[in-house]
């Protein structure tokens, strides 16, 4: 048995963030074992039409990681997992970190690439995926991913219709048969998911330790407790309603976690009426559909007392109407899942809460501003930003090559964000250095697109880049040479969905262009090719 390798804090940071009390020692089942205990009635989890307490959501889980056990797997396996926004996902995450096992967690919205690209790097040895999810509707897929890695050998499909093949029967008791137990706390607890700018999407190493400490760290900054009733409404997987202080955060709180299907007021007001959502975490285009539909529900938020807002850029008068419109107050968010995560506080005044994305939770964050060529710029200047800190990682699972430029010698991830940091160290995120199209919180690596598009038989060149969208904020436009003039982006399209590549990641819009233009340096000027589109839309507007 061997533990999962990554990218160790010199000795040096590790001792320090220990004596500091961040690194706890601890697994992050803790949070919940700590709740059944101490009130194991209350409820954790609502989805639907089901209730969660506590006491059964750890049950469950150490059911289930009992089952795993028994079934040979634990310390050493890894696991990848497809659930979207219901309680299973929790039980599941539990399970696998009670048990051992290190679950790559890939969002509802991923498909047949996305998936392959996670198998092929984590090699699991278990697989849990939902049938209602097109790819798990048969089994062809299923054959590829065993193909693609022969080790895979326990298949567990959610919502199957084969009453023998419901997940819910693992999570009934099970024979002490083996024992389990979870990773140690300075070791690899699960991993995250990289928006990512290069051609395959990179894993990101979490370990109990560092994760533990920025769910207790963010729930102290956002004032959660038991009274915390914190409505799911984006992918439940991803980092900010994971862990910012998201889902967790509750269970660390002791609070209550109504899930949703998905961000839109059609499903989350209700919701919030029902349950009585006093918080939620929103993406600016989910908040601005919900500044338009407000108006119309004028009781049914009345519960709600915090909203945060993080994942993309959110305009400044957009921020400003959310006490009026929603009657609760604005935290910004601005976090990312290989760690850095700022707020701003509850206590700041408008200019602050407004206008900048918020401080560095901890006081061991360590943020650099610095130039092209590196070096440090002063407050107020922009730049890109360097960080590195007691929940940041250093460095992407099994990518040295990558990570030789993605964090420096010292040790601080370049985040590819472009920021300008106050005196009083809040920052201001202005944009964006790296090759990534952010759609409505949804990161698009270009590169990944661009390669699959050129794997067309008529494509010669292909360039992915940003364009402006009221909605979004940004959608993706696809520059192509072809060699077929009359190739449509219609048929694009639909080879990129043959492929199956997340919908998301679709160009909105396609361009044919004779030719690329090009930097001195013999680059794609994407530069150009935004201000051409950019341009173009206004025209047409
Ligand atoms: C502008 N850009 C932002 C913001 C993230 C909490 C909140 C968000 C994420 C997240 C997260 C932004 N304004 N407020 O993990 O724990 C862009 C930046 C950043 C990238 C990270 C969390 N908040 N961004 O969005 O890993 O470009 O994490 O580097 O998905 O989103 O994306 P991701």
């Amino acid at each position: 048995m061997s533990l999962t390798p990554f990218s160790r804090w010199p000795e040096a940071f590790t001792e320090r963030y220990r004596e500091a009390g961040y690194w706890l020692g601890k697994p992050l089942n803790h949070m919940l074992e700590e709740q059944a205990r101490s009130q194991p009635d209350a409820i954790a989890v609502v989805c639907g039409s089901r209730q969660l307490s506590y006491a059964e959501l750890d049950a469950a889980s150490s059911h289930f990681a009992q089952w795993l056990a028994n079934h040979g797997l634990g310390q050493g396996d890894r696991a990848l997992v497809q659930l979207g926004n219901q309680a299973e996902l929790y039980i599941v995450f539990f399970a696998l970190l009670k048990a051992g096992i290190v679950p790559v967690n890939a969002l509802f919205s991923h498909n047949r690439i996305e998936l392959r690209a996670y198998a092929a790097q984590v090699r699991p040895r278990l697989l849990i995926a939902s049938r209602v999810h097109a790819l798990f509707a048969g089994d062809a897929f299923l054959e590829e991913l065993i193909e693609l890695v022969p080790e895979l050998d326990t298949l567990l499909l959610h919502d199957d219709d084969h009453p023998g093949q419901r997940l819910a029967n693992w999570f009934t008791p099970a024979p002490a048969t083996c024992a389990f137990a979870p990773t140690p706390a300075d070791e690899v607890a699960f991993f995250q998911l990289s928006g990512g700018s290069t051609g395959t999407p990179k894993l990101i190493p979490r370990t109990h330790d560092d994760y533990y400490y920025s769910v207790r760290r963010s729930v102290e900054l956002c004032g959660f407790d038991r009274q915390t009733r914190y409505l799911c409404a984006l992918p439940a997987a991803h980092n900010f309603p994971l862990s910012s202080p998201g889902a967790l955060g509750v269970f660390v709180a002791g609070g209550q976690v109504v899930l949703a299907p998905d961000p839109g007021p059609a499903s989350c007001f209700p919701l919030i009426a029902r349950h009585r959502v006093n918080v939620t975490a929103l993406v600016p285009s989910a908040l601005s559909m919900w500044l338009q539909a407000a108006p119309d529900h004028p009781d049914e938020l009345a519960s709600l007392r915090l909203l945060q807002v993080g994942g993309a850029r959110l305009p400044e008068a957009v921020a400003r109407r959310v006490p009026q419109a929603l009657g609760c107050r604005l935290q910004q968010v601005f976090g990312m899942a290989e760690g850095l995560v700022n707020y701003t506080r509850l206590d700041d005044d408008d200019e602050h809460t407004y206008l900048t994305q918020g401080l560095p939770m901890s006081p061991d964050d360590e943020v650099r501003v610095v130039d092209r060529q590196g070096n440090l710029l002063p407050a107020g200047q922009v730049g890109a930003l360097m960080t590195r800190g007691p929940y940041t990682i250093r460095g992407y699972f099994q990518s040295p090559e990558y990570n030789a430029h993605a964090f420096d010698a010292e040790g601080f991830y370049r985040s590819g964000d472009l920021v300008r940091q106050r005196e009083d160290g809040y920052l201001e995120v202005v944009g964006r250095i790296k090759d990534q199209i952010n759609r409505g919180g949804e990161k698009i690596a270009a590169e990944e697109v661009e390669n699959l598009l050129m794997a067309h038989p008529d494509v010669t060149q292909a360039a992915l880049v940003s364009m402006p969208d009221a909605a979004m904020g940004e959608k993706s436009c696809a520059f192509i040479v072809s060699r077929d003039p009359a190739l449509r982006g219609i048929a694009l399209r639909k080879f990129l969905r043959s492929l199956g590549l997340a919908d998301y990641k679709l160009p909105d819009r396609f361009e044919r262009l004779d030719a690329l233009p090009m930097t001195a340096v013999g680059k794609v000027d994407k530069n150009r090719l935004r201000h051409h589109i950019a341009e173009q839309l206004t025209v047409t507007e």
